[in-house]
């Protein structure tokens, strides 16, 4: 069974999901953005666990299209699954690794046993990808991936973001 998909408009971080995907950086140690709320509103235990993972499985940073759990600290939320987006190349099509963001968010939450799940628009901020076709990359993933997640909420920030994801529901 395909999980339903529904758009939000607004802060991520205030959603009430079983898992929130967050758009790291292979750090795995915070930034600005949606990872910058994420950190701020969960609190330090989410560092603290992207720390503990920098010291074992993750030593060299988590790489780009890969997912990873820790605790959602203070959230409205059991995990945040740390994702990292490719930054957009006008030379270079990194579509496949924007949806294995997708693809391998969803495979962690499954191993988690997360029902519903909360992604942002991956990579369309500071790594500068086209809404558009973030939005397409996205849904198209979601879609089509095998998982038994029944609720997929896309929450997206503004008004412009929103219409992408929307015109991609049609
Ligand atoms: N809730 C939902 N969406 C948000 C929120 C929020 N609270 N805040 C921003 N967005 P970005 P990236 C939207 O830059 O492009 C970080 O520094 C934002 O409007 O957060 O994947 C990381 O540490 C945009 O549509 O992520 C990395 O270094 C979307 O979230 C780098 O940015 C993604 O924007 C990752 O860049």
């Amino acid at each position: 069974m395909s999980a339903t998909l529904t758009l939000v408009q607004g802060d991520i971080t205030r959603l009430r999901v079983d898992a929130i995907v967050n758009a790291a950086n292979s750090s795995l140690l915070g930034g600005g953005g949606v990872d910058g709320a994420i950190h701020r509103r969960g609190g330090p235990e989410i560092l603290s666990e992207c720390r503990d993972l920098r010291a074992s499985r993750y030593g060299k940073g988590l790489p780009t299209g890969h997912a990873v759990a820790t605790t959602a600290g203070r959230l409205d939320a059991r995990w945040v699954i740390h994702t990292v987006g490719p930054v957009y190349s006008p030379d270079e099509d990194r579509s496949q690794l924007l949806a294995s963001c997708h693809r391998e968010a969803l495979r962690v939450a499954d191993e988690l046993g997360a029902r519903t799940v909360a992604f942002p628009a991956i990579s369309t901020g500071v790594y500068g990808w086209p809404l558009d076709d973030a939005a397409r990359i996205a849904v198209d993933t979601v879609r089509a991936a095998s998982t038994a997640v029944e609720e997929i909420t896309f929450a997206l920030f503004d008004d412009r973001a929103y219409e992408a994801f929307a015109a991609r529901l049609d």
